[in-house]
């Protein structure tokens, strides 16, 4: 069973309490598989390696469609003292977006489709030369039950943005679309510790994330790649610093 990568992955998506209901459940579903698949997937010759700052890694993957640059993004990452639940909720949670995401001028909820799924419209900041674009997107937020893959870790989180429609996203922007994850693992230091002994100096958490963007109409390739090869570590470094400061004087939330 293990070798087979499509039961792998069908086996991991439920957790042992199963997310709510709505009218969007089942799109969700496909694209927790489809995002796993993506975060879980070998680094292969297709991808560049762009940045390397610690235990970070961000690679890329050329690819144009019609013309336009829509290079998938790869980053991993290793940071210590928080959990893969602290981690993913931060990165889900609306209320506190505009405090690390520095690519954004605006975020607004349109819709909130159960406790763990809101759907978003976002204005993000101009780039010269660029039009300013925006994005409508579903994010949600899932418990993984990774254990079929015999890690040693305690606690697996995801969550996933991808483009939705709605009538309330207007905007005189282009809309670019995304389909962006971001997987977290937890695993003790040393990985024998009782869990219930563990403090924050025994958590390491492992970070994978993905994003495919497609930027809705023509930029200058040339300079949507530059912005790429800043904005992404510099995203990671500073949500990473985020989650660390804001979790550590709290009890862990595993
Ligand atoms: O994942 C990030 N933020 C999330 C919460 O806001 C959300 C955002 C996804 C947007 C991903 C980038 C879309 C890029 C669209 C093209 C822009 C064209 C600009 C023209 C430049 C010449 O998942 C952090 C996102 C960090 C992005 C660097």
């Amino acid at each position: 069973v293990r070798d087979n990568p499509d039961t792998l992955y069908a086996r991991t998506i439920c957790a042992d309490t199963p997310p709510a209901e709505h009218k969007l459940s089942q799109q969700c579903n496909e694209k927790v598989e489809e995002n796993i698949k993506y975060a879980f997937s070998k680094i292969e010759s297709t991808w560049d390696l762009i940045h390397v700052e610690g235990e970070m890694k961000v690679y890329k993957s050329e690819q144009e469609i019609d013309g336009v640059v829509c290079d998938p993004l790869k980053a991993t990452h290793t940071i210590r003292n928080v959990t893969s639940q602290e981690m993913c909720f931060t990165f889900w949670d609306v209320n506190v977006r505009m405090e690390w995401d520095t690519t954004l001028d605006i975020t607004n909820t349109l819709e909130v489709l159960s406790q763990d799924t809101v759907i978003s419209h976002q204005l993000m900041k101009r780039v010269w030369p660029a039009t300013q674009r925006d994005t409508c997107f579903v994010s949600h937020l899932r418990k993984l039950d990774l254990s079929i893959q015999n890690t040693q870790d305690v606690g697996s989180w995801l969550v996933i943005n991808f483009s939705t429609e709605h009538p309330k996203a207007t905007s005189k922007c282009i809309r670019a679309k995304v389909n962006v994850s971001m997987l977290c693992q937890t695993f003790l230091d040393p990985p024998d510790i009782p869990i219930e002994k563990a403090t924050r100096e025994n958590l390491v958490c492992k970070i994978f994330y993905v994003a495919h963007a497609n930027p809705g109409g023509w930029v200058p390739g040339s300079v949507l790649r530059t912005v790429y090869k800043r904005e992404y570590p510099k995203f990671l470094r500073k949500f990473s610093t985020y989650v660390h400061e804001k979790c550590k004087d709290k009890p862990i939330k595993w």
